[in-house]
């Protein structure tokens, strides 16, 4: 129920309160306790009411009835006693018509007959008027004692409806302010709520710029780290780039070089082309000459197996004597001529010797080995005396090398 409702309400219930007096009770048949407490009084009196007519009304019939009845006995006893003219009269009515007289004697004796029922009805009427009375007068007393007590009921429950009122009052002012308290409180809770949601995005603002700044600071520590490597790496560099300069410049200087040699083995080349050329028509020209007689040919040189069994030097310096020098073989097809030149398993010493240095084998003509076609297990050096070479003849294959004593005396090959 809102508070003009309220308010409304308390205005009609002052208004409907009843006045009570001494005499009357007025009451308002728009009360709500109150005026079923005096509606209830108000049928009780109605009663009372009528009640105290009728024995109004029934005290006058008895007074009456009571004055006819003695004006009757006055009038009978009267014409013997007081009255002798009316008396004679009656007398003399009663002796004109002594019948009339008894008929109408006998009806007033029925009357009063009648008249002394009613009376004793109308007593015990009254009685009984007067029984119910009291009853009445008894319920009139208890219903004012109830009024009274309905009264101090009423008062009291006025005080306490006044002081209701007051904590109404009070309460519905405790209660605006209380809803004003509410509505500055949801004001402030809403504030609160917004300032909350605002604190917690500042919150996780703080923490992801706390990540950020975390990240990136991670970043420039390792930035920092790939600087330093990398400027390690760039003074690295530049070393090595002046190194490399320095290099380029020794290179360039080489390259120059080589390219001035190039120029001029080109220009050899250029020269040596043309010895080539005109050596080669020298050799075939050579090739066309005939060897002496005993000596056999072979490309451009003259073989001779000598007859005379000597040793390596005096074998060699034979050959020398005749213009030539112990064969030098540097080719497999030289190897196989030379094999054919001789008898079934001859060996003849050849121009290859290590005794300038043991197991280093040179040709009589200051050239190194470059093919060989030694036995299989040779050179042996057989007991370290063995630093001259000779080729034995075999009847397959090109013929094999084997290494032997200087001093042994056998047959040689010249070449010339
Ligand atoms: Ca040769
Ligand atoms: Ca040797
Ligand atoms: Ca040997």
């Amino acid at each position: 129920m809102d508070k003009q409702s309220q308010r409304e309400k308390q205005t009609i219930i002052r208004m409907e309160l009843m006045e009570i007096d001494d005499d009357e009770i007025y009451i308002n048949t728009n009360l709500t306790m109150e005026g079923l407490i005096n509606k209830d009084l108000q049928r009780k009196k109605q009663p009372c009411r009528c009640v105290t007519v009728c024995l109004g009304l029934l005290c006058a019939v008895l007074l009456a009835g009571n004055i006819g009845q003695f004006i009757y006995y006055e009038m009978i006893s009267r014409p013997t006693s007081a009255d002798p003219t009316q008396a004679s009269y009656i007398q003399g009515d009663r002796l004109q018509s002594p019948d009339a007289s008894t008929e109408e004697r006998k009806q007033l004796e029925a009357r009063l007959s009648n008249l002394t029922k009613e009376k004793d009805q109308l007593q015990r009427s009254h009685n009984s008027l007067t029984t119910q009375k009291d009853e009445f007068k008894a319920s009139l007393n208890n219903l004012k004692s109830e009024r009274d007590l309905l009264q101090a009921s009423y008062n009291d429950m006025q005080r306490n409806l006044e002081g209701l009122q007051t904590n109404h009052n009070n309460l519905t002012a405790s209660k605006d302010q209380l809803q004003t308290n509410y509505s500055s409180l949801q004001k402030k809770k809403k504030k609160k709520d917004e300032l909350q949601t605002l604190f917690t995005t500042l919150r996780e603002n703080r923490d992801q710029l706390q990540s950020n700044f975390s990240s990136l600071k991670n970043n420039k520590d390792q930035l920092q780290r790939n600087y330093n490597t990398l400027s390690i790496k760039e003074n690295h560099l530049q070393i090595s780039y002046n190194s490399l300069w320095k290099d380029k410049e020794l290179l360039q200087t080489s390259y120059n070089t080589l390219q001035r040699k190039i120029d001029q083995l080109q220009a050899n080349y250029s020269s040596l082309a043309t010895f080539r050329d005109q050596y080669k028509k020298k050799i075939d020209k050579i090739k066309g000459i005939p060897c002496q007689t005993g000596w056999r040919k072979f490309d451009i040189s003259c073989y001779l197996v000598s007859t005379a069994k000597k040793n390596w030097t005096l074998s060699r310096q034979d050959c020398i004597a005749r213009g030539a020098d112990l064969v030098v073989i540097d080719s497999r097809d030289e190897q196989a001529f030379v094999n054919g030149l001789l008898q079934s398993d001859q060996n003849v010493w050849i121009g290859l010797t290590d005794s300038l240095k043991e197991g280093t084998w040179m040709w009589v003509d200051g050239t190194p080995v470059t093919t060989t076609f030694w036995q299989p297990g040779q050179p042996n050096s057989y007991n370290g005396n063995q630093d001259c070479a000779e080729t034995v003849q075999k009847s397959t294959g090109v013929g094999e090398w084997n290494d032997d004593g200087c001093f042994s005396d056998q047959t040689a090959i010249c070449e010339k």
